[in-house]
């Protein structure tokens, strides 16, 4: 059970935030809307949610996921792979540590929150551009002492391995074609996202219910079918930013 998450408003920054997206700059105001509906969805859904002011300097400072790997007993500080983005990490560690004792990674390891899945206690760490090797084993040596496995992907050539990989509840996974015979995924039930919604892989499961992208009519059917509650939120704005559901949080 989550019962809080940390968020992070954009700034007006966030118009030269890192994009591979072809879908114009973010209306910023139209993203801090968004944001509060996102902020509102996680607390009609039971959590304390607390919203944390846009780190100048940061344009990117809203998807907190990347900035940490949080579980019930340790928040550890990532070292986020990208370099605009680097020490990222270090706005949010006043925040964590009122909640958690708090691990820093440091460089030459690299690993963004967005490659990190935890489900129970194991998590699943995809190396990307973003997240090397050094980075997954220094994630492993932190949680370890607290009792969890972590399972090292080498996964598509996405942004991030929840771009490709996420739980939905009921063992069940969105997955993408391309990652769907991983066999360090066999333990799930797989929901293929094709690629045509496969912005709407990155789902964000909350104590029983899935918020579900806006716009994603297959996807949406599909979790569906699993029995699952779901909650339909709009966040164009921040997949103009390569953003989605998950990145938007830390839950915890
Ligand atoms: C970036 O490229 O770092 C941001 N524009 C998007 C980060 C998305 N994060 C995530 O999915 N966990």
């Amino acid at each position: 059970m989550f019962t809080h998450a940390i968020t992070r408003r954009p700034g007006p920054e966030m118009v030269d935030g890192i994009t591979s997206q072809n879908l114009g700059k973010p209306d910023f105001e139209l993203a801090l809307e968004q944001h509060d509906a996102y902020c509102r969805t996680l607390r009609d859904l039971g959590l304390d949610v607390t919203v944390l002011d846009a780190a100048p300097g940061f344009p990117d400072c809203c998807f907190v996921e990347d900035t940490a790997v949080v579980c019930a007993e340790v928040a550890v500080l990532t070292p986020l792979g990208a370099p605009s983005r680097q020490g990222e990490q270090l706005t949010i560690e006043p925040e964590l540590a009122r909640h958690k004792p708090v691990v820093r990674i440091v460089p030459p390891a690299l690993i963004e929150g967005g490659d990190v899945l935890l489900v129970d206690k194991t998590f699943f760490v995809g190396l990307s551009d973003r997240t090397n090797a050094q980075g997954a084993a220094a994630l492993a040596d932190a949680v370890r002492p607290h009792g969890y496995d972590t399972v090292v992907i080498a996964c598509c050539p996405s942004l991030h391995f929840k771009t490709d990989v996420n739980f939905i509840g009921n063992d069940t996974i969105l997955v993408s074609p391309c990652c769907d015979s991983l066999p360090e995924l066999a333990r799930f039930r797989h929901v293929v996202v094709e690629d045509d919604e496969a912005y709407a892989r990155n789902c964000l499961y909350i104590n029983g219910t899935v918020i579900v992208p806006a716009g994603f009519p297959k996807t949406l059917a599909k979790v569906q079918a699993t029995g699952v509650k779901t909650v339909v939120i709009d966040v164009s704005e921040f997949r103009k930013l390569d953003g989605g559901l998950t990145c938007l949080s830390l839950r915890f």
